[in-house]
């Protein structure tokens, strides 16, 4: 059935039973307004996600134990110079890029995990794509069964929704829940795979299909407190699936390593990074709007200015700036000095990036050195020579082909997704 070495098929089709059933016992409670995200009805959910992921319902080959991972359970070595560690996760050290061209390396690429990197075999691999909108049965792709579709490209960053989060905390004094990055939970990279559209049309993708689930082959995410939200799958419309997104077997024109998804990971461009399923094992596509705790409880802005239910589910991404500084960076004063940053959005290429160094008030432009594209990045310079010795804040603002330019602030999510305010960067000039 599928590549998690489950041998007992029956245990995989009454685990995939249960969790349909979860799923719609769960769009139900939804429709009905019964499961609100806030108050009490949110608990109940909580707990109902938790007994969905009891262990009995559990494919046994994917609770087997594993040895225990030494640190943050990624791969590759995560040497302080360019990363700093949060947990499961591994944050890029953004000025560590002022030393790479256009696309991230993958030894400098950020570590998003909900739980450990799995190691699996790309030779026993095997993607099972089923539900009710295929016109068939399930349907299975191993690898070599997908390198027969037309290869495609695509260059674009994958960022967590929540990257600048810890700004909500330092300039605007609220922080939001979740790891406190600051600019380095993005990369950009040249990903290299199959059409998700050519692979489904081929799995008999019926016209009545609405969502569709890709799930992730890695452990089931518990969290500290014991709450069982199983394996990491977040829904999207068909009609996305079928626009841009890929089945990403290369990245930087290697194949995937561990970390980010080996064999074969989602790569949705200018979404959430949390769309981007590394380590598939399995597509559910639907009739019917599909839900998981990753477009319920995470991934929508819940807070003062939204909804009891939250918003809508995260789909793209935002707009950002930084420079490739350390923070509290000594600049020597009397100097001229070339600063560089680099400026990305979802929606547009990036068309314009001012840069202020006196707190604001004055803004010059900066000189770009990418043909920007959306849901990828732009380079970007300018000189400055400062003066005055002592404390100093560089600001930097990126404008968009849509015409959208980053606020001053982002208003607060109790999450804290999505910050795209200006970021205030703090340096010392030296005498
Ligand atoms: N299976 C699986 N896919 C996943 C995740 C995960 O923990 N498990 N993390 C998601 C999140 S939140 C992000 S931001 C990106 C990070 O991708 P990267 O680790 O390749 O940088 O992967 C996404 N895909
Ligand atoms: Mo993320």
């Amino acid at each position: 059935m599928e590549s998690t070495g489950a041998s007992d098929a029956s245990v995989v089709t009454d685990a995939r039973q249960s969790e349909a059933a979860y799923d719609r016992r769960r769009l139900q409670q939804w429709l009905t307004g019964q499961a609100r995200a806030g108050g009490v009805a949110r608990r109940d959910m909580l707990r109902l996600v938790a007994a969905a992921g009891l262990a009995s319902t559990v494919p046994v080959a994917l609770s087997a134990p594993r040895a225990a991972a030494a640190g943050p359970g990624i791969v590759k070595p995560l040497p302080p110079e360019w990363f700093i560690v949060h947990g499961t996760n591994a944050e890029a050290r953004f000025e560590s890029f002022a030393d790479t061209g256009f696309t991230t390396p993958v030894s400098r690429f950020f570590v998003r995990n909900h739980t450990t990197t799995p190691r699996l075999d790309a030779a026993t691999w095997k993607l099972n794509i089923w539900g009710d909108g295929l016109t068939g049965r399930a349907r299975e792709f191993t690898l070599a069964d997908l390198r027969r579709f037309k290869p495609v490209t695509r260059t674009a960053f994958v960022e967590c929704a929540g990257n600048a989060r810890n700004f909500f905390k330092t300039q605007q004094g609220r922080a939001g829940s979740g790891t406190p990055w600051t600019t380095g939970a993005i990369g950009v990279a040249h990903w290299r795979g199959v059409r998700l559209a050519d692979v489904l049309q081929k799995a008999g993708l019926s016209r009545r299909a609405v969502d569709i689930m890709p799930r992730g082959l890695d452990d089931e995410y518990v969290t500290s407190n014991g709450t069982n939200y199983g394996r990491v799958r977040r829904p999207m419309p068909v009609s996305k699936a079928l626009d841009d997104v890929i089945l990403a077997y290369e990245m930087n024109g290697a194949p995937l390593p561990p970390d980010h998804g080996h064999p074969v990971r989602l790569l949705a461009p200018s979404w959430v990074g949390i769309s981007s399923i590394k380590w598939l094992g399995d597509i559910e596509v639907s009739t019917q709007p599909l839900y998981s705790p990753w477009n319920t409880d995470f991934y929508r802005l819940f807070g003062d200015a939204y909804p009891p239910e939250g918003s809508a589910p995260l789909a793209r991404q935002t707009i950002k700036s930084a420079f490739e500084l350390p923070w509290n960076a000594d600049l020597p004063a009397h100097t001229r000095h070339r600063l560089t940053g680099r400026a990305w959005s979802a929606d547009g290429a990036i068309t314009r990036v001012e840069v202020s160094t006196d707190g604001g008030a004055s803004w010059r432009a900066a000189r770009l050195h990418d043909r920007g594209q959306e849901g990828s990045w732009t380079r970007w310079s300018i000189p400055w020579k400062p003066e005055r010795t002592g404390p100093a804040e560089l600001l930097s603002r990126a404008t968009d082909s849509t015409g959208r330019t980053q606020p001053e602030t982002t208003v607060h999510n109790t999450q804290g997704y999505l910050f795209d305010a200006v970021i205030r960067h703090a340096v010392t000039v030296s005498g």
